[in-house]
């Protein structure tokens, strides 16, 4: 048996649109801080001899197959890779407040692909293990790792796979973020789907992958130089040219909700009022605002006077998917 924990991240420049659907390569490189809130810990087994499919169970409930299918894929993907037959048990749980809203593949699939893999046999290298956890889930690749993380495109199943980068520099930039609960409700269209659609026929969608390779460029530069601003500037920008690309595609959509619009403006007001912090969304409708880590509370006092409704959990950098012993997980 094996357990495994990782935590979600949150991508400063924007993973949207696959080259490659099968393989899950991404159009452009993408930049995530990975956060020490809203994780996954997953406990994998082999099942009986005699199952004939895995078996998983969430948040202590077992899912009918039919909402196993893609799991099921990318656990098969494990047996053909570590050769084995024997069908996985799986337990996992999501540690994300009470109707957050924010439960993530990228936990989700980072802590799979380290518990199975280890299970099955397999010692793979954290390189390797971002590119298995690339496979179930885009973003998953990024919560192997701690602190700031870029997913290197890459242009086939070797190539492409996330790496940190250079360590401490998420300590240096005194950086935190807090995520709004904007809503719990399940998001109307999945990020999968969304972003398919959105590469098929978005005018903007060749634009924002442009930028894309510029806000790189500008943001690794502001983390090297401790330069908090610039990187809360980047970020803002290159998420909402994200959104952008989805209110140009057709049908036109758009993650927001009116309360998000509201949370956007509080934050352009608690800036303007002199403190640091700058807004991201990801495929949904909550936001998460990036201040500095020493600011935090803060922030949040300013910003729950602005949006008294609003649930918000203070997040710091974390540390990447990690190998639990029994006792540990017997503790929480
Ligand atoms: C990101 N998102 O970079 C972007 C920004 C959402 C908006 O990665 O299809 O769940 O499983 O590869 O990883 C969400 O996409 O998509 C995501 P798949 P995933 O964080």
């Amino acid at each position: 048996m094996t357990i495994a924990r990782a935590h979600t991240n949150i991508a400063l420049i924007k993973y949207w649109g696959k080259k490659d659907p099968t393989l899950i390569i991404p159009y452009a490189n993408s930049l995530s801080l990975t956060l020490d809130q809203f994780y996954t810990t997953t406990e994998v087994t082999f099942a009986d001899e005699a199952a004939h499919q895995d078996e998983f169970i969430l948040n202590g409930q077992r899912l009918a197959p039919k909402a196993t299918t893609r799991l099921a894929a990318f656990l098969e993907l494990i047996r053909q890779r570590a050769r084995v037959q024997r069908y996985f048990k799986v337990k996992s749980e999501n540690h994300v407040p009470t109707a957050a809203g924010l439960a993530s593949s990228a936990s989700g699939f980072a802590a799979l692909a380290l518990a199975a893999s280890t299970t099955a046999g397999l010692q793979l290298s954290s390189r390797d293990l971002s590119r298995l956890a690339r496979r179930g889930s885009g973003s998953a690749c990024r919560s192997i790792f701690g602190g700031f993380v870029e997913w290197h495109k890459g242009y086939d199943d070797q190539t492409s796979y996330a790496e940190p980068l250079q360590a401490d520099q998420h300590v240096a930039m005194d950086i935190g973020m807090l995520a709004l609960i904007i809503s719990d409700q399940p998001k109307q269209i999945s990020s999968r789907k969304e972003m398919a659609n959105t590469v098929a026929t978005s005018p903007f969608y060749d634009a924002f992958i442009q930028a894309c390779e510029q806000d790189m460029i500008i943001l690794k530069q502001a983390i090297t130089q401790n330069d908090f601003v610039t990187l809360g500037q980047i970020a803002e920008s290159n998420a909402m040219k994200m959104h952008a690309t989805t209110m140009g595609a057709q049908p036109p959509f758009s993650y927001f909700l009116p309360e998000t619009i509201q949370a956007i403006q509080a934050v352009q007001r608690v800036r303007r009022e002199g403190l640091d912090c700058y807004y991201t969304m990801d495929a949904g409708p909550n936001v998460k605002v990036i201040g500095r880590a020493s600011e935090l509370e803060t922030l949040q006092v300013r910003l729950t006077e602005l949006l008294p409704n609003t649930p918000m959990v203070a997040a710091r950098p974390g540390p990447g998917a990690m190998l639990l012993s029994d006792f540990e997980f017997g503790q929480e």
